[in-house]
């Protein structure tokens, strides 16, 4: 009886990295990283290597599960389950509409791509507003770029790791993230490369992250990114050190910059990042003599106040300093599959098409920003949500106001969560249905693939065949779906062929794409083009290209003029905006709060897998030693994190890591729900702590702002438990 080996990669997060499994005939699998992956070459994480874990967990859901009255779960046939389902939703449909039903795609959706291409369609031909998804919370103030910018939503120039001379980077922590927006292989041992070959990174952060420790280290203050940015491009252009072919090539150019951030007050703007204006000056001075040079920012700047303005700034810095479309500089990916075109034809792409229904947040790529939610779910009025379909995440933990989540989430009239744990979040469903993961399911990194410095193209078979009753989570949707006499496509003729029976497949839409697609083989016209046929025979992934093209931005922007533009006037009034705004309650809140993320686990997931929480891992909010000193606080003491929107005890760990006006705490900690040993981690749910009212949020994208958050810490009393939490 012999063992099975296969190539896959790993679906838990952007890297995708390689994976070789080893099947036993006990249906138990091995993972060791893919020494031959043309993009990790070898490199996998503790978290990837340990996913066998989840899928043998004893907790784990393994067959549709029905919420009784009293509150517990039992489980149920697939045809029971899905039957009750769309009965129940044929009734929201018949009471409030259409557009009373939601869905939630959560983080782990981002890496399967049948469920993606599903729920997105799922989404489009029930015509529903109410469409949220984990991007929305961290990447819409791209996506609100992108099209303002290149024209669509989904344009991301990427840093070229490999040929740069210096890297800025704000607010990422990539040795522990392993990169986000940006996929370079083994991306810790490729930024090691830039000063071993004369070149520098910097790393922005409150804190000396795992990152910063090995690099040049800038603290700055929680939620101050963009005032760094706009200092840096006011003295760029002040001194007029910019590119000036690339700028008046550019809509706007120079004159639409300067529009922005010509009036930055530089003492300001330095009492705002608590970084001295010579630092700023100089670091300024020092991109720009760069011969290749990138700024990249990600969620320390993307989950702060006006982050759809960072996020211009950090493009516009890297425009103006000529550092776009260039080696070294910012590139534009190739992906196997043209997202950029298939959301194009089927008219996704946009912004600001319509406005959420009660706090009128600007629509982004079709969908609703989840910090609003809540609101939504709670404030009665036609178009309320009132059945939501959450695949892939914990929403009653991951977004802001928790508490307020919570009571919308339970006062649906239907809530279906499609997850392998019984959660935070779906302890409060009607129905838990169990999803196959993706060592059970065929796989391609679509989301992955848009953001790699290296091209190419990877499809995988099943690994090993689903447990239990687990199905695959396009399945699930799109027997849902049909029930409620729908198919989940957005192409135009979809809705008629379901009713004559024709329902196509995940893996047919995609491949189709693929094959038209840059790299496709045009149905046999491209002999040395891919399709899924092909790339299923050589499953260790195919490299399509050395690198990405340079030279190439006429090709790649989507605006009729084929320029960059840089005069949205939306910029300028943001810009006034933040130098309006002042902190209130200062002296009630004179801290800020900041979120951590562990190497260990995922969001709010992976606490269950016994080796990730080895050691005793507990929730520790960092403090530096004189605000520890001034509150009489210890490492080990209990202490009361308190802020406008509610209160949390979590225990202190007093560092020097930590810039003195902050403190850092990990989030996804404090959970409920069937995973036990999650459950027995202990800590509390840091999103009690945030706001989601319409001026807290990115006026422009609706992202979430986690951090930079107002708040106090004091010692709790010496019976207060870690985990205590109160709305105020
Ligand atoms: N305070 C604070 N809050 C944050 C952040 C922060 O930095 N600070 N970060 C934010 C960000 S960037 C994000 S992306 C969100 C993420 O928040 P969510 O979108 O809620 O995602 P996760 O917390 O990763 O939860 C993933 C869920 O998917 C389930 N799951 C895993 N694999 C599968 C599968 O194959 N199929 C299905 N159906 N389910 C599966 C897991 O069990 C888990 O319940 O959190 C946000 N929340
Ligand atoms: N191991 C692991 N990997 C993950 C995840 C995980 O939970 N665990 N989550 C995945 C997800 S959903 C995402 S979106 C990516 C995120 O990928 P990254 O953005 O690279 O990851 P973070 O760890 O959130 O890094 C944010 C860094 O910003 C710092 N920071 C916080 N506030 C500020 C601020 O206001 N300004 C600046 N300049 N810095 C600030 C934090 O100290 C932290 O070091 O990671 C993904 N990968
Ligand atoms: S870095 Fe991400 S993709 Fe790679 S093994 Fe770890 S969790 Fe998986
Ligand atoms: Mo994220």
């Amino acid at each position: 009886m012999g063992k099975k080996n296969s190539h896959l990669y790993c679906g838990i997060c952007e890297a995708a990295c390689g994976l070789v499994a080893t099947v036993g005939d006990d249906d138990t699998v091995t993972l060791r990283p893919d020494p031959t992956h043309p993009n990790s070459h070898g490199f996998a994480c503790s978290k990837g290597i340990a996913f066998p874990a989840v899928r043998e967990d004893p907790d784990r859901i393994l067959h549709p599960m029905r919420r009784q009255p009293d509150g517990t779960f039992t489980a149920v046939g697939w045809d029971e389950a899905l039957d009750d389902i769309g009965r129940r939703l044929r009734a929201v449909v018949a009471e409030h509409g259409r557009e009373s039903i939601g869905l939630y795609l959560g983080n782990a959706g981002a890496f399967n791509y049948s469920a993606f291409l599903w729920i997105f369609g799922f989404a489009a031909a029930l015509k529903t507003k109410h469409f949220y998804t984990a991007a929305s919370i961290d990447i819409n103030n791209y996506w609100v770029v992108g099209e303002s910018v290149y024209g669509h939503n989904l344009v991301n120039p990427v840093p070229d790791v490999d040929r740069t001379d210096f890297f800025l980077c704000l607010g990422a922590n990539p040795v522990v993230s392993h990169g986000s927006m940006l996929n370079v292989g083994h991306i810790r041992t490729s930024l090691l490369r830039i000063p071993e070959r004369g070149g520098r990174v910097v790393i922005v952060d409150p804190r000396r992250s795992e990152t910063a420790q090995l690099f040049e280290h800038q603290p700055i203050l929680p939620g101050a990114d963009p005032w760094l940015l706009a200092a840096m491009l006011h003295v760029i252009l002040r001194e007029r050190l910019e590119d000036t072919k690339v700028l008046a090539s550019s809509r706007g150019g120079r004159d639409a910059l300067w529009a922005v951030v010509g009036d930055v007050d530089m003492e300001r703007a330095a009492a705002e990042t608590a970084i001295p204006v010579a630092t700023i000056e100089k670091l300024a001075r020092d991109f720009v003599a760069a011969p290749a040079a990138c700024v990249y920012g990600r969620c320390g700047a993307s989950l702060g106040p006006f982050s759809t303005l960072t996020k211009f700034l950090i493009d516009a810095i890297n425009i103006a300093t000529g550092n776009f479309d260039r080696a070294g500089g910012m590139v534009f990916g190739i992906p196997a599959l043209d997202t950029e075109q298939f959301t194009k034809l089927f008219r996704l792409n946009g912004y600001d098409r319509w406005r959420t229904r009660v706090d009128g947040h600007p629509e982004v790529l079709g969908t609703s920003p989840a910090a609003t939610m809540a609101t939504e779910m709670l404030t009665p009025g036609k178009g309320q949500l009132r059945a939501l379909i959450n695949c892939f995440g914990n929403p009653a933990m991951s977004i802001p106001n928790s508490g307020e989540v919570e009571r919308g989430l339970a006062s649906l009239d239907l809530l279906v969560c499609v997850d392998p744990y019984l959660t935070d979040t779906s302890r409060l469903a009607d129905y838990i249905l169990p999803p196959a993961l993706w060592l059970e399911r065929e796989g391609m990194p679509i989301f992955t693939q848009p953001h790699s410095n290296v091209p190419y193209a990877q499809w995988v078979s099943p690994t090993v065949p689903p447990r239990g009753q687990a199905r695959e989570d396009w399945w699930i949707v799109d027997q849902i779906a049909k029930r409620i006499g729908l198919a989940p496509s957005p192409a135009p003729g979809a809705q008629l062929a379901a009713t004559l029976g024709i329902r196509l497949k995940p893996s047919f839409v995609a491949d189709a794409f693929m094959r038209i697609g840059p790299h496709g083989d045009l149905f046999g016209l491209r002999r040395r083009g891919i399709s899924r046929k092909k790339l299923l025979r050589h499953p260790g992934g195919v490299k399509l290209a050395d690198r990405l093209p340079t030279g190439v931005a006429r090709h790649r922007l989507h605006h009729k003029d084929r320029r960059v533009h840089l005069d949205d006037s939306r910029f300028v009034r943001e810009m006034g905006r933040m130098a309006a705004r002042i902190v209130h309650d200062v002296d009630a809140y004179p801290l800020r709060l900041f979120s951590i993320r562990e190497l260990r686990s995922h969001n709010t997931w992976m606490l269950n897998v016994p080796k990730l929480m080895a050691g005793d891992r507990v929730q520790r909010l960092r403090i530096h030693p004189a605000d520890a000193a001034v509150r009489g606080i210890d490492t080990g003491d209990h202490v009361v994190v308190t802020s406008p929107q509610g209160a949390i005890t979590v225990e202190a760990q007093v560092t020097d890591d930590i810039i003195r006006g902050a403190i850092g705490l990990p989030h996804g900690w404090g959970h409920r729900g069937g995973w036990r040993r999650a459950t027995a981690a202990g800590g509390a749910n840091y999103n009690i702590l945030t706001p989601d009212a319409p001026d807290a949020v990115d006026v422009l994208s609706g992202n979430a702002v986690y951090n930079g958050v107002s708040v106090e810490v004091t010692r709790a009393a010496v019976t207060a438990t870690v985990g205590a939490e109160r709305e105020l």
